[in-house]
């Protein structure tokens, strides 16, 4: 037996490299499915191995039909059974009966020959060509829990980006995808106000966050340091001791704060303060497993035309809960995402990874405890610094 091994990118090619070479008497051993090249699982290309054998003693003999061209020959794709087809020509009962099994035996193979064709060969190997450099910036996405799609999505771009670069150093390979992330974030800049009249703002999102913390930050920041005039209502009537809280925060500041739970409320205290470049509206936190109270808030805060609703997420959330989260207050209609307490994570990833998946922009970070200072109008850049530190 003459035996080689045939390689190409289908099965079709590779067989019929088979039959030009050895001819159609050729039996086909074995076959094997792999990948080969490409980056982190993409762009590889199938290549199929066919292993193709010759039994020299039927070189020059008469043919008595293609080996590889007929039905039952097919079967030879996996292994040697058709070898006995002669039996089939027998005309004797048990000879009938030996040829119906062996048929049936053949029928079996073919189908098992062609499920190992379709299905993925569990004992492929991967052959994954990976750029040192490139392992290195993956490792960053990985260290700061970037998901995994995401982490696919940047390499395969820097795969293609980097190799056009003229100093593919790990500076330029920093400086891409630092490119790349920026492109990824939508920001939308600080509160505009408006030319006549209030601009409404409300924070709305889950307990805990930091949606009075940041409200006092930017009442602060746009009375004391931008002078204007704010006005500050809260919705969240739960927890008294908030309330005073609040109070107290306006007589230091200098900003009236009113309490307003019901959608005329609300109305009447933004028409009372209708003379106010700014009036922030706090709610009380929401679990994005009530969807209840989602609706009770939808119902308070679509009494306010104009309004502008930011969602308010803490960074230390991870990604699949801050999906979540904003999938639940959707109903909202919320505009931005607001993005607190930078300063307790280190795995800015699931941020980045939200970001880079919903389309809405986002406003402010807040990076600690101190009001006013700890808040700073979100940029993409400041998110490319804290990924790549
Ligand atoms: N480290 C850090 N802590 C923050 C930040 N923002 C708020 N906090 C703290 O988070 C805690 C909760 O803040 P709140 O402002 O009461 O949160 P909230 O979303 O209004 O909470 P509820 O009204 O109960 O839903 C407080 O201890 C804040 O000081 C931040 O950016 N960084
Ligand atoms: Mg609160």
């Amino acid at each position: 037996m003459k035996v080689k091994v045939y390689e190409a990118p289908t099965m079709q090619e590779a067989i019929a490299k088979v039959k030009r070479d050895l001819g159609s008497e050729a039996i086909i051993l074995f076959t094997k499915k792999y990948r080969i090249g490409g980056f982190l699982g993409l762009f590889r290309k199938q290549r199929v191995e066919v292993t193709a054998g010759l039994d020299i003693n039927t070189i020059g003999t008469a043919n008595s039909g293609s080996r590889l061209n007929n039905a039952r020959n097919k079967a030879l794709l996996t292994g040697p059974s058709a070898r006995s087809t002669n039996a089939l020509a027998a005309p004797t009962m048990k000879a009938e009966s030996d040829s119906l099994n062996l048929l049936r035996k053949e029928v079996r193979e073919i189908k098992e020959a062609i499920k190992a064709l379709v299905e993925p060969d569990e004992q492929s190997f991967d052959v994954v060509s990976k750029d040192p450099l490139l392992e290195k910036v993956e490792q960053i996405l990985v260290d700061k829990e970037v998901d995994g799609e995401v982490i696919k999505n940047f390499m395969a771009n820097m795969a293609v980006a980097l190799p056009r670069e003229k100093n593919q150093d790990m500076e330029t390979a920093r400086h891409l995808l630092s490119e790349k992330i920026k492109k990824e974030i939508i920001t939308s800049g600080p509160i505009n106000l408006l030319p006549y009249g209030p601009k409404v703002v409300a924070l709305v999102g889950p307990t805990g966050v930091g949606k009075t913390t940041t409200l006092a930050k930017l009442a602060a920041n746009y009375s004391l340091l931008a002078g204007k005039k704010v006005a500050f209502i809260t919705a969240d009537t739960y927890r008294i001791a908030a309330v005073e809280q609040l109070r107290t925060f306006g007589n230091i500041v200098d900003i009236p704060v009113e309490v307003a739970d019901k959608p005329m409320d609300l109305k009447r205290v933004i028409q009372k303060h209708r003379d106010k470049d700014l009036i922030l509206i706090d709610t009380a936190g929401r679990s994005p497993k009530n969807q209840k109270q989602v609706g009770e808030l939808n119902k308070l805060l679509s009494a306010v035309e104009g309004i502008e609703i930011h969602l308010t997420l803490s960074a230390t959330t991870g990604k699949k809960d801050l999906l979540t989260i904003i999938e639940k207050f959707k109903p909202l209609n919320f505009h931005h995402l607001l993005f607190t307490k930078l300063d307790e994570t280190s795995g800015i990833g699931a941020l980045l990874s939200v970001a880079t998946q919903v389309d809405y922009p986002i406003s402010y970070f807040t990076t600690g405890q101190n009001v006013p200072d700890d808040i700073e109008v979100a940029k993409s850049d400041r998110l490319s610094t804290m990924m790549l530190n």
